[in-house]
């Protein structure tokens, strides 16, 4: 990892990356078909799980490379972060992790999983344990290793699984990922009440992290890194920053990032489309992030897998933005209301300027009214498909929205609110 001297350069590319996320050159969206498992939770189903720690790399969005540890399908590609685990409420989960971790300066790397908010985790067949000798919160094995984990998910909800060994060195290395419990009253729900129902198309998440580049760079050339020099310059979204965030999920030119963070939503309709969205929230970094979703407020229902009520009373609040502190998970439930309905025949109540004295976003489409496109200035182009909406999505600690130095990316990714269906959209 090299400061990178073509960081400017790749400012002006990032508009053109975000073309590309959208699709290749020179082919019109409307080639493609709406794809539902393009953006969302592309879930690994269980409960029965096979993983390698292992290491590899990652494309950082100012065009540096990033080596970094994860947590893989066992003989299959690297990836960050690890696999999404999804099972069921009551699923006994079956986890057999094995370590092809490099030698760092001459030693052997001890891996292992620990599942925070899981009761009784079995490591082997036996109640798993500390292995203070090692540094290890859970058992742990050397490289060439395995272990069984396993676990009864007794509750629904939203989780992390992450190193248990030398936990803020190799959490900081990548060794994290997701678990998604899903409860008995069906995968359309959160959590075994109401408010947690969702459009089962509308399911995202928002896995924030961070890396300090010098810790990475320490450990792939074998030389020591003091952690209490830690400090972050890099901070993602699913294991990317923006503009590759809001690429869609497995995107060609992000071979080891399957993950894209775009949400694509509906908006509110009693009828065509009484169920809101979801996102999860989960923080795997080392301080508080304050997650700002533009648009309507979010209704928090659940936080590290416990739903916001209390013998029946409904706890759940509505934020306009809120924090998740390091190591929760908070389940916010989002539904886009049209309040004021505007239209060409009911325009909104102010004065849109001349076409030549707008400043244009690459994502509008002309129009301030959903569903409707509108002819750009000559020489303009835009990536709108629809006549859709594009509100930013982001960090709200703005300093984090940044890449080593390059403003304006990091956890940063888009809600996209689609017009009504039926609709044009692709
Ligand atoms: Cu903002």
């Amino acid at each position: 990892m090299k400061p990178s001297r073509f960081r400017w350069a790749r400012l002006a590319l990032a508009p053109m990356l975000a073309l590309l996320a959208l699709g290749p050159w020179g082919q019109v969206q409307s080639a493609k078909a709406y794809d539902p498992a393009a953006v969302g939770i592309a879930c690994t189903t269980g409960p029965t799980f096979s993983l390698e720690a292992k290491s590899g790399y990652i494309q950082m969005p100012d065009m540096n490379t990033m080596f970094m540890w994860s947590y893989a399908p066992t003989g299959g590609d690297f990836q960050h972060p690890g696999p999404i685990l999804c099972v069921n409420q009551g699923d006994t989960v079956t986890i057999t992790l094995t370590n092809t971790l490099p030698n760092y300066r001459g030693s052997p790397v001890r891996a292992s999983i620990m599942f925070p908010g899981q009761d009784n985790v079995q490591a082997d067949g036996a109640l798993a344990q500390p292995d203070l000798a090692n540094a290890s919160l859970t058992n742990s094995i050397l490289p060439g290793g395995s272990v069984t984990y396993s676990f009864v998910a007794s509750r629904p909800g939203t989780f992390i699984y992450e190193s248990g060994t030398d936990t803020k060195m190799q959490v900081g290395m990548g060794l994290f990922g997701a678990l998604i419990v899903r409860p008995t009253t069906g995968a359309g729900y959160v959590y075994n009440q109401t408010n947690s129902q969702f459009t089962p198309t509308e399911e995202f998440m928002a896995l924030l992290s961070e890396v300090d580049p010098y810790q990475h760079q320490a450990v792939e050339s074998n030389k020591a890194f003091n952690m209490n020099n830690y400090q972050a310059t890099y901070w993602m979204i699913n294991g990317r920053g923006f503009p590759d965030s809001i690429a869609d999920n497995n995107a060609s030119w992000l071979p080891s990032q399957p993950y894209g963070a775009l949400a694509r939503i509906h908006p509110y309709d009693a009828t065509s489309h009484p169920l809101p969205a979801v996102e999860r929230f989960i923080n795997v970094g080392t301080e508080e992030y304050p997650f700002h979703p533009h648009g309507n407020n979010g209704l928090m229902i659940g936080r590290d897998g416990y739903p916001l009520e209390d013998g029946g009373l409904d706890l759940s609040m509505e934020k306009f933005a809120f924090n998740i502190g390091p190591g929760q998970t908070w389940d916010v439930i989002f539904k886009w209301h049209d309040a004021e309905n505007y239209s060409l025949s009911n325009p909104v109540p102010s004065l849109i300027p001349d076409l030549v004295n707008l400043r244009l976003g690459m994502f509008f489409g002309g129009s301030p009214y959903l569903g409707q496109k509108e002819t750009l200035p000559p020489g303009a182009s835009t990536l709108n498909e629809c006549g859709e909406y594009y509100i930013i999505s982001h960090n709200h600690a703005l300093f984090q929205l940044d890449a080593f130095g390059q403003t304006m990316s990091g956890p940063i990714t888009y809600l996209r609110v689609d017009p009504p269906t039926p609709n044009t959209c692709p």
